[in-house]
């Protein structure tokens, strides 16, 4: 049977929340972004801004040497998120299987519905355009591969169907770096052949493709007649997630409280890590010995999976709400606004990649040999004693970030 994939994209996401909240900025060139001085990326261009050649992930700087008048609007990833979960529960009541790509863009599988799936995604787009004043792209096709491109080529405020058996006459003269899996090295070895469009690829025959490239060969010439047999996947998300730990004698030390918190964020970082998500929200809850219990909540500065910037947050929240002293019964750390993690393709700096890595690693190891065989060396060296003595020597740091 032939299926019917929606693919909706947002367009030019940040700038459209930032113009719903100062539609002065509404058709200037403006770009959402980190500052120049201090080697920040283009998040987000708006489309008056790419007519002067502004793009995601340009140096700010460059981009302003592009265009003198740029306008640069600050990330604010909490709102982001926001704007984003309200767009993606529209859709998933809507359709019974939605699969969520990244912050701003979603697979739709459709086929069960009779109706056209031009009118569904018309339907859609209208009513994010209605309920959330945001423009969107959408790419009607039997698969996803097809879907995907189709939302490329009506952008912006597009929608665009590509009816069923003629996929490959749709690609054909489009340039082959739109096709999935069709890097900057594919495409030269493919320049130097002659190839340009996704119809070159088609007609060149099947034991050549071999020839350039091996085993990807036949892949290459069925994708670029816009064969996909993927399927749609619906991913079950959480809400939120969180831990939390009640003493068997209350606490009052702030070292052995604090190295609590290390570890609570630890395994709350993980799951968000097995969810391959990133939480924009975080909650600090805190039950004092007379069950009294407070609930602190603080944004992060961008959507994070990453124990120290989770910790940051936290530890700012419980130093602004526990009294010296005072002797604590529960913690609790919790993280909300949950999405996929958006990372700035930030050329100079890559630390985070490797405080990731470093933290799916040591998730791996746990998973193997249990919760207690890795901490970081600092929550190790002050695992907080459930009676609240105080593991280390006062007006030392219990842990370092
Ligand atoms: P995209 O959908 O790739 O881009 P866009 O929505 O800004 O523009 P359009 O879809 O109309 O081409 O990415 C969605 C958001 O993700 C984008 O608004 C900002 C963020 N993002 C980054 O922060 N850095 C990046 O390098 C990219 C590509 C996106
Ligand atoms: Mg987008
Ligand atoms: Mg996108």
């Amino acid at each position: 049977m032939q299926r019917t994939i929606l693919h909706v994209d947002l367009d030019a996401f940040f700038c459209s929340v930032e113009e719903l909240l100062d539609p002065s900025l509404t058709g200037r060139p403006f770009a959402v972004g980190g500052q120049p001085g201090q080697r920040g990326v283009i998040s987000s261009a708006s489309y008056a801004a790419r007519a002067f050649g502004v793009r995601s992930a340009m140096p700010t700087a460059q981009a302003l040497r592009l265009c003198p008048d740029l306008v640069l609007v600050s990330p604010r990833h909490g709102m982001y998120g926001e704007h984003s979960e309200r767009v993606m529960s529209l859709l998933r009541e809507a359709a019974p299987v939605v699969e969520q790509l990244s912050i701003d863009e979603a697979f739709l599988d459709v086929s069960d519905d009779p109706r056209p799936g031009s009118e569904i995604a018309a339907h859609l787009k209208s009513e994010i355009r209605l309920r959330h004043k945001l423009p969107t792209s959408w790419g009607v096709a039997s698969n996803k591969l097809v879907a995907k491109i189709a939302t490329e080529v009506g952008k912006p405020d597009g929608l665009v169907a590509v009816p069923g058996g003629r996929e490959g006459e749709f690609l054909a003269p489009l340039p082959v770096q739109m096709l999935w899996g069709v890097g900057p090295k594919t495409q030269q070895v493919l320049a130097a052949e002659g190839i340009k469009t996704i119809g070159d690829i088609a007609r060149w025959p099947a034991h050549r493709l071999q020839a350039a490239f091996g085993e990807r060969g036949p892949e290459l010439a069925s994708t670029a007649l816009g064969v996909d047999t993927r399927p749609v996947v619906a991913e079950h998300q959480p809400k939120s997630l969180s831990a939390e730990r009640t003493f068997a004698r209350d606490i009052h030390s702030q070292p052995a409280l604090e190295a609590v918190l290390v570890e609570l964020v630890e395994e709350v970082g993980q799951r968000l890590r097995e969810h391959d998500l990133a939480g924009s929200t975080v909650r600090l809850k805190l039950r004092w010995s007379d069950f009294t219990t407070i609930l602190r909540q603080a944004s992060l500065p961008q959507p994070s999976s990453v124990d120290p910037e989770i910790l940051g947050v936290v530890r700012a929240l419980f130093q602004a709400n526990w009294k010296p002293g005072r002797p604590v019964r529960l913690l609790g750390v919790g993280v909300s606004g949950l999405q996929p993690p958006v990372r700035q393709l930030d050329l100079f700096d890559r630390t985070w990649e490797r405080e990731e890595r470093l933290l799916r690693a040591v998730d791996q190891i746990r998973q193997r040999f249990g919760d207690q065989s890795v901490h970081r060396a600092s929550s190790l060296r002050r695992v907080a004693p459930v009676d609240g003595e105080s593991p280390g020597p006062p007006g030392d740091p219990p842990y370092k970030t």
